[in-house]
């Protein structure tokens, strides 16, 4: 009996010594402005959930912009340099709340007289996590309103007629879980490990 409550214990140490499940968190600091100053964080509870996306930025000429992911973390030409949107499914550009759009579009950010933009949100397409994360990739702050691919011309369904590029900024890790980043492998193998563990302590006693 005694080696059984031993057995026990050395598990709930175990799982103790797991750490709990801490949201992933990434960071871009908007450059390449003299005017345009900012911080997007990124952050996700688990490889599953949603991406909470919270934009705070100031130097902004009033009214909408463009706001999107690009494809490539590269400011080595300014935002020019930061490619298309970020799209790994060849899907057309369109809103965030399309069911068709580019993983990168985010829409608009809409930043008031004073030319600050203050918001927060919830995205079920960017992820933190796997073969399409965003981590490594772009933020860039447009001069003009997306269009959300709602117009006739073909840039629409391209761009979202959008712009020059005013700001940009390369996401990159504010926090990381070793234990639970990146969700695919490793995860699997521990928790397996666990049971083999906890077995043979069973049926050692
Ligand atoms: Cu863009
Ligand atoms: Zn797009």
């Amino acid at each position: 009996m005694m080696k059984y409550a031993g057995a026990i214990l050395i598990f709930g140490a175990l799982v103790a010594a797991v750490p709990e499940n801490k949201p992933l968190k990434a960071i871009a600091v908007l450059s390449q402005s003299d005017t345009v100053r900012g911080n997007i964080t990124f952050s996700q509870p688990s490889c599953t959930e949603p991406t909470f996306v919270e934009i705070t930025i100031e130097g902004v000429p009033p009214g909408p912009h463009g706001f999107h992911i690009h494809e490539r973390g590269d400011l080595s030409g300014g935002c020019g340099s930061t490619g298309s949107h970020f799209n790994p499914d060849k899907l057309h550009h369109g809103a965030p709340q399309d069911e068709i759009r580019h993983r990168g579009d985010l829409g608009n950010v809409v930043a008031d007289q004073n030319g600050i933009v203050h918001t927060s949100y919830s995205d079920s397409v960017i992820s933190l996590n796997g073969f399409n994360s965003i981590i490594g990739r772009a933020v860039v702050l447009h001069e003009s309103e997306d269009d959300l691919g709602r117009d006739t011309n073909a840039d629409s369904r391209k761009t979202g007629n959008a712009g020059g590029r005013i700001a940009c900024g390369v996401i990159g890790v504010a926090s990381h879980e070793e234990e639970i980043w990146p969700c695919s492998g490793g995860g699997i193998l521990k928790s397996f490990s666990f049971v083999i563990l906890f077995a043979s302590l069973i049926f050692s006693v």
